[in-house]
């Protein structure tokens, strides 16, 4: 599954400082046949104990970790909805991803401009935010006069979807992102209106992480109201040590106490927030382990269809155990021979953690 996270900020923030520390370690891109290689996407390792742990199933010590992609999103300006800047080119690209990590510039340096007067993370946001509502607003005009047309041909779903859409402009128009109004309904209701506004992809539906980007330890507590207020994470972040971080060895690190990655919290985050969980598989010739992504939820067939996309048409039943559990035992033999594993049919929800073992036809 191809999950992508977009760097949005005004210029000079540290996007592509950010960006570079991210990917500074590349993967074997082979293992993952649904990303494709552009300039701004960066394939990026979801560190994971559990994965390495399980290493010990296999003969190679070989593991495959879960990826997020992020998208270095160039060129948002004030009136980027105008066409201005990269205007156009900006949004169609945002579009795209799943969720957007909000870059803020927070430190102070001279000799890097900024595009706005000052150091004002909160000003910034602000900014970034009623651009991305200009766009919604745009797309959602655009929706309303082709449903006119639609329900002139009497087509029966229009009146409803123009009554959602409606109250979304509405929304939008009171300068409240879209995903802030969803949150005003019951599951229920929420799920049918979603179903309506997927395919227009608006951009303020989409979840974020504000990140300020400084090396001052000092809160903004302004920008972190202003976060709480979207209900998104607030993360500070200094992109440039990160950067230097990410180019130092293992041995570097030590030598210097440096015991995580700060991107280590900031791909956890992005994994958080957009609800995926981790199951993981190991091979039956013992050549590798590898952690999964999927939507919390997921059932069986189709976390097996992720591993591979003839086994969701194919599937039979699951073998699991959780991987903690698994670690007590020297094999999956052994485990199994010990009444640990248990069989699981069409309907079983995949759980986080989850060691599974797909029987296929
Ligand atoms: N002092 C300082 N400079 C930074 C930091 N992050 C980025 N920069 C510098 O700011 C400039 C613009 O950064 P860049 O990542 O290209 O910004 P972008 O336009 O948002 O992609 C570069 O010269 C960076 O070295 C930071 O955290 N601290
Ligand atoms: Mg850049």
């Amino acid at each position: 599954m191809s999950i992508s996270i977009g760097i949005v900020g005004l210029a000079n923030v540290g996007k592509s400082t950010l960006f570079k520390a991210l990917t500074r370690n590349p993967v074997d891109i082979s293992n993952y046949p649904f990303c494709t290689i552009e300039p701004n996407i960066g394939i990026v390792k979801v560190p994971d104990e559990r994965l390495l742990k399980l290493t010990k199933f296999t003969t190679s010590g070989r593991s495959i970790p879960a990826v997020i992609k992020f998208v270095d999103i160039a060129g948002l300006v004030k009136n980027a909805h105008k066409g201005e800047g990269l205007g156009n080119q900006f949004l169609a690209h945002i579009k795209q991803v799943d969720a957007i990590l909000y870059v803020l510039r927070g430190f102070e340096n001279k000799k890097v401009p900024s595009s706005e007067e000052g150091i004002n993370p909160k000003r910034d946001l602000e900014i970034i935010v009623s651009e991305l509502i200009l766009k919604d607003i745009e797309t959602i005009e655009k929706r309303l006069e082709s449903l006119k047309k639609e329900i002139k041909k009497g087509e029966k779903k229009a009146m409803e979807e123009m009554a959602i859409i409606k109250e979304v402009q509405e929304s939008l128009n009171k300068e409240e992102m879209v995903i802030k109004y969803l949150k005003r309904f019951s599951e229920k209701e929420r799920e049918r209106r979603i179903e309506f506004l997927k395919p227009l992809c608006l951009l303020t539906a989409k979840k974020g992480i504000i990140l300020l980007n400084t090396n001052d330890s000092k809160t903004d507590e302004q920008l972190k109201r202003k976060a709480e207020e979207m209900d998104f994470p607030y993360i500070v972040l200094d992109a440039k040590e990160a950067c230097e971080i990410s180019e130092l060895t293992e041995e570097e690190k030590k030598e210097l106490g440096i015991k995580e990655n700060p991107l280590d919290s900031l791909i956890r985050t992005s994994y958080k927030i957009l609800d995926l969980i981790t199951f993981f598989t190991i091979k039956e010739d013992r050549t590798e382990v590898r952690a999964w992504s999927i939507k919390r939820g997921t059932k069986g067939p189709k976390a097996a269809g992720i591993i591979h996309s003839d086994f969701e048409k194919k599937f039979i039943k699951v073998e699991v155990i959780n991987w903690k559990k698994l670690l007590n035992f020297e094999s999956w033999a052994q485990a199994k021979g010990a009444g640990a594993i248990s069989t699981e049919g069409k309907d079983y929800e995949i759980e986080d953690g989850d060691v599974i073992l797909v029987k296929h036809g």
